[in-house]
């Protein structure tokens, strides 16, 4: 089974979004294998988001991703990362389909709700960066046989 890091981001949390979107990985049949509602300190907006550090865009995201609460998640299944990916929709909400989080939820192109692992290497990177193993359980469920 893949596993991938999930977040909800500042504006989901904000505008009561928490509940939907967790609903929306829950009954696509991922399973949560960690979950905290935290704050993102400014060192650990900038590791996560590394690879966007020369962007135009960086500074806003920092402050965005740094403003109030977030919901960092584990899901667990199969091709977890394309299937987090794909129920998270494009990555500006404008463009993305109706029938994703994004799609559905988003109007703004900086504040998209969500942040889904874009990669193995990210996927892996991403889960260690916000949580220890000590906080990932393993666990089974009745349904996962029908899966
Ligand atoms: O992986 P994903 O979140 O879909 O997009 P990335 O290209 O990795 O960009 C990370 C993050 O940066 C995106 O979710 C919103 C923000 N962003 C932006 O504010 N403006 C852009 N032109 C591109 C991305
Ligand atoms: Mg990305």
């Amino acid at each position: 089974m893949e596993r991938t890091f999930a977040m909800i981001k500042p504006d989901g949390v904000q505008r009561g979004l928490i509940s939907d979107i967790l609903k929306r990985y829950e009954s696509k049949g991922l399973k949560i294998v960690a979950m905290k509602l935290m704050q993102i300190s400014e060192e650990m907006a900038r590791k996560h988001y590394a690879k966007h550090l020369n962007k135009d865009f960086f500074p806003e995201l920092i402050r965005f991703i740094t403003s109030g609460p977030v919901v960092a998640l584990v899901l667990e299944g199969d091709n977890a990362i394309e299937v987090v990916r794909k129920l998270n929709g494009e990555t500006n909400p404008q463009k993305a389909s109706l029938g994703t989080i994004r799609g559905d939820f988003g109007i703004s192109k900086t504040k998209n709700i969500v942040h889904g692992s874009d990669s193995k290497e990210s996927a892996e990177r991403e889960i260690q960066l916000f949580f220890s193993e000590s906080e990932i359980l393993s666990y089974e469920r009745a349904i996962d046989e029908w899966l």
